[in-house]
């Protein structure tokens, strides 16, 4: 591994690669092989037995990926990294290798909707159970916590609704208890928040976001001390198997050069977006992190950089009504997934959340009326201009 780079407008280039062990090739050759060959029989025995280092077979290490997962570890500032074939490997492998059955986890109250219903199979099938925490304060984590609990589970920002849950605030809960803090990380990229800084344990990814930025790949990342992710390596991802592809590890790289300057012209643009919004008569409740107004601005300003590129935000009325409002886009894509070059918009309520029970979704504050926007890297005018028009169209509707 390349040596520490501390800026990490640097280390998205150059961590985790060193050109002159891969005949001086400046991009990351793709190592597209399932298997190693050993020199001799006593060799593939030493290899299986961990007494040398070396390439076995791609499921358990891969050339490609592993300069992905040295890469992710840098930039989370992490001591190591693993990367998965979806973010869902991800949750699930870092969720399974932390518990058993009779254990308790507490989430955060509001998560990705594949998530949430993890939650709930391991709980109707492996007995690990889960409650749900608004994290507010340090009062109610506290209050939650069992001899039991083996992981306190955190989304933030929270998919789609934008709330911001302070990091600090759980570690310190979780620390007396000496229980493991996982953060999802997805929605701001190691670029503009960082929860292995403020005493987190493992940081989970959809790298199918921002870390790949074009839209092209699905895959995970978790980060975090070597202790947790070896553990996790050796069972859950070893195991269960949802490994990257090598190729896919590869696009990832390539994401992750420009991740800093495309993070920027996104927080960019979704701060021009949320203030037009907010400022259109027909447009409620527009939640950005970024903006001034946000009922977390002051976390926000804690612990990440800048805002973000998503933003939710409430149209006054019926989800048909709603849903004509997404029709008459026509730049925006109607799309899930987030973080892309180009702008996409959803419906959380029958999409990415549909299959949270509706009480449940109503808790969390997702609404028939909420939309989530993820603002893409196009001129910020052209986005407005789209949204304006098809807000007009709603007004006239
Ligand atoms: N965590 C978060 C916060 C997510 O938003 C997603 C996917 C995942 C984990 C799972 O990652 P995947 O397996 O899809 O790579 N979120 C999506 C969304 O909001 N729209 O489409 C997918």
């Amino acid at each position: 591994m390349a040596k520490s780079l501390k800026n990490m407008e640097t280390a998205v280039i150059h961590a985790g690669y060193n050109a002159k062990d891969h005949a001086g090739s400046l991009a990351t050759p793709i190592y597209q092989t399932s298997t190693f060959i050993f020199d001799n029989a006593e060799q593939g025995e030493r290899r299986f037995a961990g007494e040398e280092e070396g390439y076995i077979y791609s499921r358990l290490g891969n050339p490609t990926v592993r300069a992905l997962e040295e890469r992710m570890a840098e930039l989370e500032d992490a001591e190591a990294a693993l990367a998965f074939s979806s973010g869902m490997a991800a949750v699930s492998a870092v969720l399974l290798a932390m518990t058993k059955a009779e254990d308790h986890i507490i989430c955060s109250q509001g998560v990705y909707g594949c998530t949430f219903s993890l939650l709930e199979w391991m709980e109707a099938n492996h007995q690990i159970s889960f409650e749900l925490c608004a994290m507010e304060t340090e009062e109610q984590i506290q209050q939650m916590i069992r001899p039991d609990t083996a992981c306190i589970y955190v989304e933030t920002p929270i998919n789609p609704t934008m709330k911001l849950i302070d990091l600090e605030m759980v570690t310190q809960a979780a620390s007396q208890h000496g229980i493991p803090v996982v953060v999802d990380n997805t929605f701001s990229s190691p670029y503009l928040q960082r929860p292995l800084t403020t005493g987190c344990d493992v940081v989970v990814h959809s790298a199918t976001k921002y870390i790949s930025g074009h839209g092209d790949v699905v895959a995970g990342i978790a980060a975090g001390s070597s202790k947790w992710i070896n553990q996790i390596a050796q069972s859950t991802l070893k195991d269960i198997g949802g490994v990257i592809s090598p190729f896919d590890a590869w696009l990832l790289l390539r994401g992750l050069k420009t991740l800093p300057i495309r993070m920027d012209r996104h927080c960019e643009n979704a701060a021009y977006i949320a203030q037009q919004l907010k400022k259109h008569s027909l447009v409620q409740n527009v939640h950005y992190p970024g903006d001034q107004d946000h009922a977390d601005y002051r976390i926000m300003k804690k612990q990440m950089k800048k805002g973000g590129g998503l933003i939710s935000f409430e149209l006054d009325g019926t989800k048909e009504q709603v849903q004509k409002f997404l029709n008459e886009l026509s730049l925006i894509r109607i799309a899930v997934s987030l973080g892309d070059a180009e702008t996409l918009i959803q419906h959380p309520a029958t999409m990415t959340h549909s299959a949270v029970p509706e009480e449940m979704r109503s808790k969390m504050g997702i609404t028939d009326q909420l939309i989530r926007l993820s603002v893409g890297l196009e001129a910020k005018q052209d986005i407005w201009q789209d949204l304006e028009r098809a807000l007009n169209a709603f007004q006239k509707g």
